[in-house]
């Protein structure tokens, strides 16, 4: 029946997938997101995690429990630190973190890997990682070079004041598909320990 038809097509949001960071864990949705950002952005994300940025600003005007400030939608799509909080990584400057991506659906384009001030909002430093273009090509994840995939980043010297605390950096994957014009955006928490003295020396 058409009407049964219509009515799915309304009722079953488009799983248009797209990616995230699977490890180390990124952050997942939780009581946080709820609080801050409101509950209608946190059923569009908890439906597809994966799913880009874009459509998110619209859901949260129209909620009264999203508070802007707090929820920062562009960063890390809005996800929380105190979701994700048990997973935070501690890492000592110049170890490499392998990270890998689930690449649901590609849409080519540009994405990079950085290390993100969370209170004000700036990348510390250069980036880790840039693909400037020609990134996540294809149309399935298969099609994507496995390097952009699973890759790894150097964690940059001189972080360990700047990012002492857990939730006071983020490593953020940012990627825009071109073509799309969809951004998707997916973090790890982490600290930076200094390293013992005796490594030190050898630095
Ligand atoms: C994303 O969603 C998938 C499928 O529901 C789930 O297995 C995974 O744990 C989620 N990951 C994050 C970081 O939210
Ligand atoms: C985080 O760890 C604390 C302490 O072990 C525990 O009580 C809490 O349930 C954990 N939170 C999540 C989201 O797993
Ligand atoms: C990082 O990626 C975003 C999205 O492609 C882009 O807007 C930004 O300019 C990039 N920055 C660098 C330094 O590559
Ligand atoms: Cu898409």
């Amino acid at each position: 029946m058409q009407f049964t038809i219509a009515a799915l097509l309304v009722l079953v949001p488009a799983v248009l997938g797209h990616g995230l960071i699977t490890s180390p864990p990124s952050r997942p949705v939780g009581p946080a997101i709820i609080a801050n950002c409101g509950p209608k952005v946190e059923q569009d994300i908890r439906l597809d995690n994966t799913s880009h940025v874009e459509g998110l600003p619209e859901l949260a005007a129209k909620d009264s429990a999203y508070k802007a400030a707090k929820c920062n939608l562009w960063l890390c799509k809005g996800l929380q630190f105190d979701d994700n909080k048990n997973n935070t990584q501690t890492w000592t400057a110049g170890q490499v973190v392998p990270i890998k991506i689930w690449l649901r659906i590609p849409h080519e384009g540009s994405a990079n890997v950085s290390i993100v001030d969370t209170k004000s909002n700036k990348v510390v430093g250069s980036m880790l990682k840039v693909w400037a273009k020609g990134y996540a090509p294809g149309r399935k994840e298969s099609d994507v070079p496995a390097d952009q995939k699973e890759f790894s980043v150097t964690v940059p010297e001189g972080l360990e004041e700047k990012c002492a605390s857990a939730g006071d950096c983020v490593l953020q994957w940012f990627w825009y598909g071109t073509g799309a014009k969809q951004t998707y955006e997916s973090c790890v928490d982490f600290k930076v320990a200094k390293k013992p003295a005796y490594l030190a020396f050898r630095a």
